[in-house]
């Protein structure tokens, strides 16, 4: 059973960077998920296929029309239906919508399908949002051209989620923020780059050890770079022996310091 998406966008070809590279091009083709685009503009119905007007009220841009959008969405409806999904979301990408973050990647890839909404210019008619829209949905507090970069950060996350899309090769990096700690470093060759030598530890073939050292190294980073994180694996519940790694990290931490 595919995970069907429909995006609707004004340049469908961008979604290429979805399907034609990487991990997610080869879940596409293991069809792990199944992609469509429908662009407004063939659902415009005039002449010059028109999707967008100036603002009522003034202001600078323009705001996509309505109809078009109206028609697109309800075509990605009709299609997922048609692959007997009944329970589907619409999902707007717009820096109004709620953060992004992991636990939310992880609801969403419990879905069948959805269909993700890609604005651009100033953005679209209001009246589309509180008629077909589920979810709003942002990668940040900062403002990009339009929805579909937004769109396929979306997509590339939740993808990795599905099972079967990630070979055994690629999976370690799942686990950082799925228990709120940020991944440890990595190292290949050569053992000596430019006279900095891997840790010694990673040589040692311990993996006791160098779990223990990876999971140190995680809550260290997560403690220097992200405390806001550790604030959150702190609620989420910290062991005994996280507590005592973390310690030991900050002694050499200020040892190095001081
Ligand atoms: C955005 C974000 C975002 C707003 C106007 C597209 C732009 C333009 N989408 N997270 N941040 N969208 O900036 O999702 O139409």
């Amino acid at each position: 059973m595919s995970f069907e998406i429909d995006v609707i966008t004004l340049f469908p070809d961008m979604l290429d960077a979805i399907t034609k590279y990487g991990i997610t091009s080869r879940a596409s083709k293991n069809e792990i998920f199944r992609l469509h685009t429908w662009n407004p503009r063939h659902f415009a119905k005039d002449n010059y296929r028109t999707v967008d007007d100036s603002p009522y009220g003034g202001g600078p841009g323009m705001v996509m029309l309505a109809q078009p959008l109206d028609e697109a969405i309800t075509h990605a409806r009709t299609r997922q239906l048609a692959e007997g999904i009944n329970e589907t979301k619409v999902i707007y990408l717009s820096p109004q919508g709620e953060l992004l973050n992991h636990e939310k990647i992880l609801q969403l890839s419990k879905l069948r399908g959805m269909i993700l909404l890609c604005g651009r210019y100033e953005g679209i008619d209001e009246r589309i949002i509180m008629r077909q829209v589920d979810e709003e949905i942002s990668i940040g507090n900062y403002v990009i051209s339009g929805g579909e970069l937004a769109a396929m950060v979306l997509i590339d996350s939740i993808v990795r989620q599905l099972p079967g899309a990630l070979g055994s090769a690629d999976s370690a990096s799942e686990d950082s923020f799925a228990n709120n700690l940020l991944e440890y470093p990595q190292y290949t060759r050569p053992e000596i780059y430019r006279g900095d030598a891997v840790p010694p530890i990673l040589l040692s073939g311990d993996h006791a050890k160098i779990n223990r050292w990876r999971l140190q190294q995680s809550l260290g980073k997560t403690w220097l770079k992200r405390p806001d994180l550790l604030d959150l694996k702190y609620k989420q519940g910290i062991s005994k022996e996280e507590e005592k790694l973390l310690e030991e990290f900050k002694q050499t931490k200020n040892f190095r310091i001081n």
